[in-house]
């Protein structure tokens, strides 16, 4: 296996070049970022054709961010409109640009273990999570996410509790990623604020250095590259990242959230939070996010 990249570089790696051993040592235990090719050769593109026995009829929830498009962030109310529509209308919204004009996404669409379309990959998924080491979810009820959306939708910076893997199944991704320890150099939004801690301030393509001086930091190490169509992107719990869709019309990936390393739950102070929601069983959970929601309400 290759050896880990040049500061701004990402590395690919075929999955038959992967020894589980140096995987983990390389980019699961360190939290560094890796492109794994070769694990969906000979999969079907995700296209809307392909999608649409399984998730026609049904609806799922999207994302619209056309209102929030000329707002700077630090101004934003909510991260974005949220809605639900069934698959067909959505590709019709595709089909029409609507969801273009409007920046619709559908996003995070849960595909349960029994779902279908899960199943026809299911194989590859399975040899991808075997040969890197990824073995437990990081959410037991959540098996993977898809992603459906409009070329030119930017998905904002933002970092995740997991370690994600994302499978680029139709079409490809601009994707840029700042190192863990520059999280806080990106201004996520603060607890208790309208917008979900996990959300960054900084508008990386025209990023405000008055207001943001200490992204000046972390704009000097961001990586940055395309995803292209059958590789998987592994992005380290606490990477922040911004995801844009950049050729064909639209589209499709699934991302499956890990369990991450026990060591890198201490990174940050943020980490040691989520570390310890995660592990304060279902009735005190419900009490803290309950009051959580209040106190945030009660500071708008
Ligand atoms: O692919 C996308 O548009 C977003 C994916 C993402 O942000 C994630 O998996 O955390």
């Amino acid at each position: 296996m290759s050896k880990v990249v040049q500061k701004g570089e990402i590395t690919r790696v075929n999955i038959k070049d992967i020894e589980p051993k140096a995987f983990f040592r390389q980019y699961r235990k360190t939290g560094y970022p890796v492109i794994i090719t070769g694990a969906f050769d000979g999969v079907s593109e995700w296209s809307v054709e392909h999608l649409a026995p399984w998730l026609q009829g049904n609806e799922y929830m999207v994302r619209e961010f056309g209102g929030n498009r000329n707002i700077a962030k630090h101004s934003w109310t909510a991260y974005s409109q949220l809605y639900a529509m069934k698959f067909e209308d959505y590709v019709g919204a595709l089909n029409s640009g609507e969801a273009s004009l409007n920046d619709i996404y559908m996003s995070q669409v849960v595909l349960d273990k029994e779902n279908g379309l899960f199943d026809s990959i299911s194989a590859n998924i399975k040899h991808f999570s075997n040969t890197c080491g990824f073995t437990k979810r990081m959410w037991q009820n959540i098996n993977c996410h898809l992603w459906l959306g409009p070329i030119g939708h930017i998905e904002p910076l933002h970092s995740d509790e997991g370690d994600s893997t994302l499978c680029q199944l139709y079409g490809s991704k601009k994707v840029t990623l700042f190192p863990s320890r520059y999280h806080n150099n990106l201004y996520p939004f603060p607890f208790f604020s309208q917008i979900e801690p996990w959300v960054c301030r900084v508008d990386i393509n025209e990023p405000d250095f008055a207001k943001y001086p200490h992204a000046v930091e972390a704009m000097a190490e961001k990586v940055e590259f395309i995803l292209n169509e059958k590789e998987i992107l592994f992005i380290p719990a606490q990477w922040c990242h911004q995801i844009s869709i950049i050729d064909k019309a639209y589209a499709c990936s699934v991302s499956i959230m890990w369990d991450i390393p026990f060591a890198r739950n201490f990174i940050s102070r943020r980490t040691l939070v989520w570390y310890l929601l995660r592990i304060t069983s279902g009735r005190f959970k419900n009490w803290i996010y309950d009051g959580y929601y209040r106190i945030a309400e009660l500071l708008k």
